[in-house]
């Protein structure tokens, strides 16, 4: 069975993962906004992927017979600005939730909950992924020239993304 304290870290990290979503779904809105379809495309899709992270959290604490507890979500920011902006904050997003993630690992192994442990190595991997693709889009719009890139260099990435192959 969970630990009360690991129910209440499960919990949480349940709603930071609807939170993501949520930030990824607002800079979608505003790339969609401002003609950048691709982009948005890309956003929307892993507005999505962090939604199927929030509902892998709610199984896993009724499968071990917790208690979920659905609570009200922050508001995410909305216009960030500038694409560099935009992924800027969406990595660092990553990298925090990276940070909540390993949190749990070590809760759990100092509680010798060994299953918990074995469902969090799966956002582990996850987390590592999710940052090197953040990192990788930086680049490739720190190449393009940062905040003075070149409206063909926008479009270049926009077209991209439309078909970034997602993951899981
Ligand atoms: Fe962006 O990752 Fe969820 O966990």
């Amino acid at each position: 069975r969970l630990s009360p304290d690991m129910q209440t870290g499960l919990n949480k990290q349940m709603t930071q993962e609807a939170l993501a979503a949520q930030i990824y779904l607002s800079y979608a809105a505003w790339a969609s906004g401002e003609g950048y379809n691709g982009i948005a495309n890309f956003l929307f899709r892993h507005a999505n992927e962090e939604r199927n992270h929030m509902m892998k959290f709610l199984e896993y604490i009724l499968e071990r017979g917790g208690k979920v507890t659905i609570e009200a979500i922050p508001q995410p920011p909305g216009n960030p600005g500038s694409v560099q902006k935009c992924f800027e904050q969406v990595f660092q997003q990553e990298v925090d939730n990276t940070t909540a993630i390993y949190k749990l690992v070590k809760q759990s192994f100092d509680e010798g909950d060994w299953a918990t442990w074995h469902f969090m190595q799966w956002f582990v991997k996850e987390q590592t992924e999710e940052e090197t693709l953040a990192l990788n889009l930086l680049d490739k719009i720190k190449v393009a020239g940062g905040e003075k890139a070149t409206d063909e260099a926008l479009y270049n990435l926009n077209r991209d993304l439309e078909t970034e192959p997602d993951e899981a």
